[in-house]
């Protein structure tokens, strides 16, 4: 069939729409109708060229929300008519990582997940016969898009797509970064470094779990507005501040954060969320996704003296379970996403989405089909 999508030809270049052939689902497939997307940062960084993964042409977006149109052979789970968000990090309930019960990297599919192909090892996406890639197993940049079933996560049918989009990626990051990963506790006192899409659903959960203290750290004074209304105390401009930022937060806190969370993807500040953590105890979560050839370092005496660095993927979220729990949580006013759409839009202005995003003027712009 034909479909609509922003296609990435090449890394560092805007998308272009396109009239793209999309093959019908083969067994163990969906195929989805693609409502609206978000914009992560992470399409942002596979774009700029700076992801070793990155492979081009192909259609990036993986924070989408839509129905699903048909389904391939042996699929149960799923029917025509259901709505869904897709999964980048799949639950197949049967991998020795799903069984460990330790992790949500599902890794049934992660191979040709990386290689932009389907389980069986092909695209179902091209233009006049060449192939384009799939994009984190997802590919919401298009109208319509096919997944393994594994990775799609059904939801109830009254979450407004345009705002339930959001728990494809940075909702669910965010809040998943505070309750599974670090799984912050009443009192803790947090620092926050990025407040945008991931760090503000970072603060929204940790003033749900009843922490004390709540600093965001940004360079962008406009985040301040929003992240106060949910649950940010103190605010950080590191351009603002007298002397080093780690001393500075160390003496805030009154000897170190509990828990802190990189939400940027910068290899310095993730050492500067290591080393503002409390020694003895101190827990800072790697969120960001920083770029190829980038290392993150620390004296080995920061880990020696206490502190533990830990990462997440889609905030340690099992996405099948998880995901359609956090769209009740929504749809009972639970957790506030409608503050963290700026923008909705139109497909057609996607390279704008981006820019907004890169000027700091969104926390996200969500695209509608
Ligand atoms: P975003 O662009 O919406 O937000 C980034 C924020 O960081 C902005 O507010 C910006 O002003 C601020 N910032 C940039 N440089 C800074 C600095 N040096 N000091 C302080 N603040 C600074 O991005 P996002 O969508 O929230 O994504 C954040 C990061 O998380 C990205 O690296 C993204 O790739 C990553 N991510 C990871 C996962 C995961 O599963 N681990 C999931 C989603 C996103
Ligand atoms: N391809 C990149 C890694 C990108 C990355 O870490 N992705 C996160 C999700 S970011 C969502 O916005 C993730 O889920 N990682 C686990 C995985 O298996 O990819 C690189 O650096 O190679
Ligand atoms: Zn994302």
């Amino acid at each position: 069939m034909d479909i609509q999508a922003a296609v990435a030809f090449t890394a560092g270049n805007p998308l272009s729409l396109e009239t793209v052939t999309l093959e019908l689902p083969q067994a163990g497939e969906v195929l989805i109708e693609i409502k609206a997307t978000g914009v992560c940062h992470t399409d942002a960084y596979t774009l700029s060229g700076a992801d070793p993964e990155g492979l081009f042409p192909a259609i990036l977006g993986h924070e989408g929300a839509g129905i699903v149109v048909e389904v391939g052979a042996g699929v149960t789970s799923l029917k025509p008519g259901d709505h869904v968000i897709p999964l980048y990090t799949p639950e197949c309930r049967n991998c020795e990582y799903c069984l460990s019960q330790k992790t949500n990297l599902c890794q049934a599919i992660r191979t040709t997940q990386g290689r932009g192909v389907m389980p069986n090892g092909t695209s179902r996406f091209s233009i006049d016969g060449k192939m384009i890639h799939h994009y984190m197993g997802t590919s919401t940049f298009a109208n319509y898009t096919v997944l393994p079933e594994i990775a799609v996560a059904k939801i109830r049918e009254d979450a407004p797509f345009e705002k339930v989009c959001l728990i494809g990626c940075g909702v669910t990051t965010g809040l998943g970064a505070v309750i599974n990963t670090a799984k912050v506790e009443p009192g803790n006192n947090v620092v926050v470094f990025g407040l945008g899409g991931i760090g503000l659903n970072v603060i929204q959960a940790a003033r749900m779990v009843g922490a004390n203290m709540i600093i965001g750290v940004d360079l962008n004074p406009k985040k301040r507005v929003l992240a106060e209304k949910l649950g940010m105390t103190h605010f950080v401009n590191p351009s603002e501040i007298d002397g080093d930022l780690v001393p500075y937060l160390v003496e805030l806190t009154k000897g170190g954060a509990d828990y802190s969370f990189e939400c940027i993807g910068n290899v310095n500040v993730m050492r500067q969320a290591l080393e503002c953590c409390h020694k003895g105890w101190g827990v800072s979560v790697v969120v960001g996704v920083a770029g190829a050839g980038q290392e993150i370092s620390t004296r080995p005496f920061q880990l020696v003296t206490g502190r533990v660095w830990k990462g997440t993927a889609f905030g340690g979220a099992r996405g099948r379970t998880d995901v359609p729990k956090i769209v009740d949580w929504y749809m009972d006013g639970k957790i506030n996403i409608d503050d963290l759409v700026t923008k909705i839009m139109p497909i057609e202005q996607i390279n704008e989405a981006f820019d907004l995003m890169h000027r700091g003027e969104v926390i996200r712009a969500v695209l509608t089909f």
